[in-house]
Formats: structure tokens, C-alpha cells, sequence
């Protein structure tokens, strides 16, 4: 084991010991070798990121396969206002936003039909990240595909509106760096900032299942035409 391992280490386990993240490596770590990057570490007790875990390439065909049949949208907030991250959804259940507030769907409220076939390989790499991060047996129902242009964000919230929160969620970053903010069991601040890249793997379960958590704005400056996508792997019902 390296030095520089053998630190990440440490500081893994004594942030699992403390329940407080270690920050991961800020971004400028991109430009070490990967084998100098630890593969897991811990943002807070039971959130777990598995850095560059997920084949990016082959996502974003099957992204854009479940695009065709079921495009992206900006959904309304129940307040009234626009999202500014556009969504789309595989698999039996798909998440959605309107007037009538938050709840997931059997069809695509566009079309009328059941969204996308969730892929198998897509199920199996959430499965495989949920068991990597200590939780085994995820089966997901539902995959909620996140589109960010530069100047989206995501709001502080919690994934709340599943059935039954002891199973995990599993959380893959495409395209565009971002910043994701971790809260936990409060949404007043200060919140951990984990800096995710493309392939990046965050997964959370267990006592911070409910956690609070967010994306900060993506930078305007990114160049044209470049996107952030996120997929949410949950099980709804
Ligand atoms: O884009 C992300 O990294 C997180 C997305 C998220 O929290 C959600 O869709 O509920
Ligand atoms: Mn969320």
C-alpha cells in the first residue's frame, strides 16, 4: 500500500469512527493517477461514494435510448415554479412533480405509456454499487435520469416519497463535474461538499437515508453544450 493509500485509509476509518466525512480529494486530485485515489470513502456515517465506479460511455447510450421513448421535461414544484434540472425516468415506477405535488407513476403523465424498460446492466450496476457500499440485495424499481445544463441546481431536499426507506439510494454522476452538498438529518448548514465527476458513485442508506442533500448550481462558464446527468436508482414501492 502506497503512502498516500495507506493516509486514505486512515482517514476512511476514522471518519466511519467520528460519523463525519473526510472531504474527498478536492478536484485537483484529477490530475494524479487514479491508483493515488481511494476507490471508497466516506462522506458521513453511511454514505458512501465509490469514485469513478460507473462505465460513463454506456450510460449515456442507454440515457439516450429512454430519452427517445420518454423525453426529458422540466417538471413544475408544487409551488408553482419550473425545475431548472430536466427529468425522465426507466423502469416500473418513475418519479414526477406537478401541482398536485410529489409521487411516482406507473406511466409517463407525456405520453400515457409505462416509462422505459429499466436496462439490466443499469440495475446490476446499482445493485453492485449498493452491495460495494455495505448495502446487499438492492433490486431498483425506478431509475430517475437528471439532465443538467450549466446554471441547473438542485434544491436542498430528501428522497422521501418512497415506500420503504431501508433500501438505499444510489446516486451516478455523468458529464460535468458538480458539486453535491450533503446536510444529513438537518437542512441547516454547513453541508459536507463532495466535488463528484464523471462516473463517480455516491450511494447512502441505513440511518442516513433520509438525509438532506443537494447540488449546488453548475458554473455557466462550462463549455457549449456540455451537460451533467445524474441517475437516481431507488425502490419506490
Ligand atoms: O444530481 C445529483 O447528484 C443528485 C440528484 C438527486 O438528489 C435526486 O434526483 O433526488
Ligand atoms: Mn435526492
Amino acid at each position: 500500500m502506497s503512502g498516500v493509500d495507506w493516509q486514505h485509509t486512515v482517514i476512511a476509518v476514522i471518519s466511519r469512527l467520528l460519523s463525519v466525512g473526510p472531504m474527498p480529494p478536492p478536484l485537483q486530485t484529477e490530475l494524479l493517477p487514479s491508483a493515488a485515489l481511494p476507490a471508497v470513502s466516506f462522506v458521513a456515517e453511511e454514505v458512501v461514494l465509490l469514485r469513478r465506479f460507473a462505465p460513463t460511455a454506456a450510460l449515456r447510450s442507454a440515457i439516450d435510448a429512454i430519452a427517445a421513448a420518454a423525453p426529458f421535461r422540466h417538471l413544475s414544484t408544487p409551488g408553482g415554479g419550473s425545475m431548472s434540472v430536466a427529468m425522465t425516468n426507466c423502469g416500473a415506477w418513475g418519479w414526477h412533480s406537478d401541482a398536485r405535488g410529489y409521487r411516482y407513476l406507473e406511466r409517463d403523465p407525456g405520453s400515457d405509456l409505462p416509462w422505459p424498460a429499466m436496462p439490466l446492466a443499469l440495475a446490476e450496476l446499482a445493485a453492485r454499487a449498493a452491495a460495494t457500499a455495505g448495502f446487499p440485495g438492492f433490486a431498483p424499481d425506478c431509475c430517475l435520469v437528471n439532465r443538467y445544463a450549466p446554471g441547473a441546481q438542485m434544491g436542498t431536499h430528501r428522497d422521501f416519497d418512497e415506500h420503504d426507506l431501508r433500501h438505499p439510494i444510489v446516486s451516478v454522476s455523468i458529464g460535468l463535474p458538480a458539486v453535491f452538498l450533503w446536510y444529513g438529518a438537518s437542512r441547516q448548514g454547513p453541508p459536507t461538499r463532495v466535488p463528484l465527476v464523471d462516473g463517480d458513485v455516491l450511494v447512502w442508506g441505513g440511518r442516513a437515508r433520509a438525509g438532506y442533500h443537494g447540488v449546488r448550481r453548475l458554473p455557466v462558464r462550462a463549455e457549449a453544450g456540455a451537460l451533467r446527468y445524474n441517475l437516481t436508482f431507488r425502490r419506490a414501492r
